[in-house]
């Protein structure tokens, strides 16, 4: 751009900040007519539209009733809007009118939350923290998508007039990152985290390990991470995340409201364990680093008791680090461990789990073992997995093993769009937006209790992802659309409608700065319309 044209389009910015600032009535038609509050993802429960808009102006306070928890989501919301408004946004005890977050009794469970939005103000209604929280995502949603900036927009700030009730399906609607082929550092672990918040993901599932990297420090095997950490797919350096940084991202998922599911897969996917650690093989002797991306060619060595050592180091370290309930010990692809042997070990290591107070999960192979009482198996099989592996999956949970459905040919983010998609696998075929949105996980397997569906949740495996922005192109759209199928009931949920709401999520996109994949099955250019 030549200078004076540069100079021009600064004096044009300039401009509209100015106009928005002094603005009273008569905003521009479009910035003026509010987001309709049926335009959320994921769709909420109920919406009752009506009634004037709220603004949000200089003089808006944020009232909070005095608990620290609401306390702390309001301060989360003020620093979320006070960038791109310019406003001071106080956040006080008391007062009335403005945005007001109210903790309450009501049925709203656990993550739920009522939006009451009219001229006076808008009010959140939860019973706990996470669901003021969620309800803030909501209100989010419903400003203007220049709202995401970091520097002063002209607004109008409106949020449409009426009610929004809402609570979740399923109480597990999860992301996962394979941090193990490609390492990604704490700071692009927590934008990921963000991106989830924004469409009510509650669980962060961190692939730990696997073949080609170990990526937590454990002081009682320090070579874990300093060696087997120390490369990745393709031969990069890699990394590890030391106890702190990994506290440091506990700490900052909790604070959005997401519980870190961590995972240590065994006894397949060990090959960087096996190279840390020579007495952990069979043979004794330690194989190289690996830097490829095939699977299902390590195990630990079952019938060693150095092996059970490891495990329960391992699993007490990583136990004392997390917070949430569960523990995943991977369990899939054990190409390389007889079936009698595969078995032993998942005897012998789970009761290890519940001994350092945490629940299992494991991938859905768990299912050909006896899963212990109160496991969760993932399952990530596909349309055309084989019916005696669905019958195993399906006769579990009819035993009472809870599930969670990840199908390869559905969720798995690191799927490929169409051929032409420049990233990503393709061995579970090609994952476009429909496809990954237009299915029932209540419905899945046939023969599956309601009951012992507990959500859903989208892998991001990294063999060919390296950085943030293949991590977005391949997340989104279809991240959204995940979230909604674990947040929105079935009757909600239909695509005709779900693909213009998707539309309307790009300006917050760009306002992100993340970049995605044009699906040519999403009407784009009739957003906002
Ligand atoms: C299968 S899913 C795997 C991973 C790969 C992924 C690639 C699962 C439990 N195992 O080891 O990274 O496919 O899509």
């Amino acid at each position: 751009m030549r200078p004076h044209h540069r100079t021009l389009r600064i004096l044009g910015s300039l401009l509209l900040v100015a106009m928005g600032v002094s603005m009273t009535g008569a905003a521009p038609a479009q910035a003026a007519s509010p987001t309709p509050l049926d335009r959320v993802i994921p769709a909420p429960t109920s919406v009752a539209p009506g009634g004037s808009p709220y603004r949000i102006t200089r003089g808006t306070h944020i009232h909070v009733d005095g608990s620290r928890e609401a306390r702390r989501v309001a301060e989360y919301l003020a620093a979320f809007l006070r960038p791109s408004t310019g406003y001071r946004l106080p956040v006080t005890e008391h007062g009335a009118g403005g945005i007001r977050l109210r903790l309450a009794k009501g049925p709203f469970g656990a993550e739920g939350y009522r939006l009451d939005s009219g001229r006076q103000g808008v009010t959140l209604t939860a019973a706990g923290p996470a669901g003021l929280f969620h309800g803030v995502q909501t209100l989010r949603q419903l400003l203007p998508a220049a709202v995401e900036k970091d520097t002063v927009q002209p607004g109008p700030w409106l949020v449409a007039g009426g009610t929004i009730t809402d609570s979740p399906r399923y109480g597990w609607r999860g992301a996962m990152l394979d941090v193990s082929r490609h390492f990604f550092t704490v700071d692009q672990v927590k934008r990921y985290i963000d991106q989830l918040a924004l469409y009510k993901i509650n669980k962060l599932h961190l692939h730990l390990s696997d073949d080609q990297g170990w990526r937590i420090a454990v002081d009682s095997w320090p070579r874990l991470a300093t060696y087997g950490g120390s490369t990745e797919v393709g031969g990069g350096p890699g990394g590890f995340y030391t106890k702190a940084d990994y506290r440091e991202i506990v700490r900052y998922a909790a604070s959005r409201y997401l519980e870190v599911v961590p995972e240590i897969d065994m006894p397949g996917h060990t090959n960087a364990a096996l190279a840390s650690y020579a007495d952990l093989n069979c043979d004794g002797v330690a194989p190289p680093l690996y830097t490829g991306t095939e699977v299902g060619f390590s195990s630990l060595c079952v019938g060693k008791e150095i092996t059970y050592d490891f495990v329960d180091d391992v699993i007490r370290e990583l136990a004392a680090l997390t917070p949430g309930r569960y523990l995943h010990i991977g369990g899939d692809e054990a190409h390389s461990t007889s079936h009698e042997d595969y078995v032993k070990f998942m005897d012998r290591v789970q009761p290890v789990v519940a001994k350092y107070g945490k629940t299992v999960v494991g991938w859905h192979q768990l299912t050909g073992a006896t899963p212990a009482k109160g496991a969760l198996a993932q399952y990530w099989g596909l349309d055309s997995t084989s019916a005696e592996e669905k019958a195993r999956v399906v006769k579990a949970a009819q035993s009472g093993t809870g599930l969670i459905l990840s199908p390869a040919d559905r969720v798995y983010l690191d799927m490929k769009y169409t051929k032409d998609t420049p990233l990503g696998l393709s061995w579970a075929g090609y994952v476009e937006v429909r496809r990954s949105y237009d299915w029932d996980p209540g419905a899945y397997l046939p023969g599956v209790p309601a009951g012992a569906v507990r959500g859903v949740e989208a892998p991001m495996w990294s063999e060919t992802l390296e950085n943030s922005e293949h991590i977005e192109y391949m997340a989104f759209p279809r991240l959204p659309g995940v979230a909604e199928l674990g947040w929105s009931s079935g009757a909600s949920r239909d695509w005709e409608r779900y693909k213009v709401r998707l539309a309307a999520q790009a300006e917050r996109w760009n306002a992100l700065g993340i970049g995605y994949y044009r699906s040519p099955q999403v009407p784009w250019d009739s957003a906002g319309r």
